[in-house]
């Protein structure tokens, strides 16, 4: 059997790999020619714990080939981006191109799944109709379904497998065929449904977290106001049976909660209050840490301010919708020095935020260490240490990943989110 991906991003490129190591034939896909070539000679594009030993031992069997053109296959599986637009509405160019892309090569019988987070009735409204140029009918002639991804950034490889996964048919047949395929490596129960659902039931659970993450930033700034420890009482909070308060933290980033969202608002303004809300109290998060910031240092204008990673979240290299790099633009544009450092992409460097080459370059001239991702590097920081490195002697732990009592024993004031 071949199956053709394309997207070799950080679904398509597991996916593709996971399937070549179980033994299909499998041709990986993408626009990109950098991306293509870099993999041909064994370079990844993306970090992720375990992928580049994957991919390589999936080029290796042979099983595994990349191209910047898909090929005739008995299943075509779509990864590719849906980002937004500046007004938040979907845009759906890639997957619009990545399904014209399948039609010169579809045949009788062949499957096509959908893995790309997208707005309600994308597979039925949009997909379908490109596909059916072929001159095939969709759910009689060739399968098609539905099927979120649903992996963690940081366990992809190992969710990719154990998680239970959806498959949304437009009609059970589909379903069925694409329960086929993904039971070679998913272990997790698959469920079928429809392809509205499967949609819906991905938005929904990105959606879920957001407003939870919101409640939780929201609870963040009450704390602040009234002189509580937000860990604390969340903690406590968190012993009520019912009770699961996530952490408040510097807002939320990363290609998948933060989007989201924002594709039930457009496909129903008129339904989703709550939804709009969570996403604004999420973004407006990235200033409340400016506005403490601003409370310790007085005006910030020409202050040199060390900010600690600038990943979207902790042990994780991407920086897609990084509410860490806002904070840094923010204490840019109020005139602070800002020297960055993001253990991860040491080489970053995009529109007025670069990260430094170490630790120390970052810190040495700081007067205050914001601490913005929870990187292991960063947990395991010894205070002492740091405290010969810097000049600083105040941090603001955003993330509470450092123990107080630690660093005033190395003789830093600590400061921290709500509280
Ligand atoms: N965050 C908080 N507080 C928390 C938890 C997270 O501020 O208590 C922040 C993170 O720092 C980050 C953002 O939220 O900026 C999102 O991080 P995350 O770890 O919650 O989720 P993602 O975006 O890495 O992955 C999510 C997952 N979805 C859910 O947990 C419902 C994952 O399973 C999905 O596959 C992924 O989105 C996706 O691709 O859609």
């Amino acid at each position: 059997e071949k199956i053709c991906v394309l997207g070799l991003g950080y679904i398509g490129l597991p996916t593709a790999s996971t399937f070549a190591t179980h033994g299909l034939k499998v041709i990986g896909v993408d626009v990109n020619p950098q991306i293509v070539n870099g993999l041909q000679n064994g370079h990844l594009h993306l970090y992720e714990p375990g992928l580049r030993t994957l991919v390589q031992a999936a080029l290796r069997s042979g099983n595994l080939m990349v191209s910047q053109q898909p090929q005739p296959a008995d299943a075509f599986i779509i990864a590719v981006p849906t980002p937004f637009y500046a007004d938040k509405r979907a845009d759906m160019r890639a997957v619009q191109s990545a399904s014209e892309a399948i039609v010169p090569h579809l045949r009788r019988g062949n499957l096509v799944i959908l893995e790309s987070t997208s707005p309600p009735l994308t597979t039925v409204n949009l997909v379908a109709p490109i596909l059916e140029k072929s001159g095939l009918k969709a759910g009689e002639d060739f399968f098609l379904a539905y099927s979120p991804e649903r992996v963690l950034p940081g366990q992809i490889l190992r969710e990719l497998i154990e998680n239970a996964r959806i498959i949304g048919g437009i009609n059970p047949e589909s379903a069925e065929a694409g329960r086929d395929l993904y039971s070679i490596f998913v272990r997790g129960e698959i469920i079928l449904t429809d392809a509205t659902t499967a949609e819906m039931v991905k938005l929904m659970e990105n959606t879920y977290r957001d407003v939870n993450i919101a409640i939780a930033n929201e609870f963040s700034r009450l704390a602040d106001r009234f002189g509580v420890d937000v860990w604390e009482a969340i903690r406590l909070a968190n012993r009520h049976p019912r009770v699961n308060i996530l952490s408040p933290g510097p807002g939320v980033g990363g290609h998948c909660i933060s989007v989201d969202p924002w594709f039930l608002v457009e496909a129903a303004p008129d339904l989703t209050p709550l939804i709009r809300t969570a996403r604004k109290v999420n973004d407006d998060q990235p200033h409340f840490v400016v506005q403490l910031v601003q409370r310790i240092l007085g005006d910030v204008n020409g202050r040199p301010i060390a900010a600690l990673g600038l990943a979207y979240k902790p042990n994780v290299d991407d920086l897609r919708e990084s509410p860490a790099i806002e904070v840094v633009h923010l204490l840019q544009s109020a005139g602070a020095r800002v020297f960055a450092y993001e253990p991860y992409k040491t080489d970053y460097a995009f529109n007025g935020v670069a990260s430094t080459t170490s630790l120390i370059e970052a810190i040495q001239e700081a007067e205050l260490l914001v601490l913005l991702v929870a990187h292991d590097q960063f947990k395991t920081l010894d205070p002492r240490q740091v405290a010969e490195m810097t000049k600083a002697r105040v941090v603001l732990d955003a993330v509470n990943a450092w123990k107080a009592h630690e660093w005033q024993a190395a003789g830093f004031q600590v400061f921290r989110l709500g509280a």
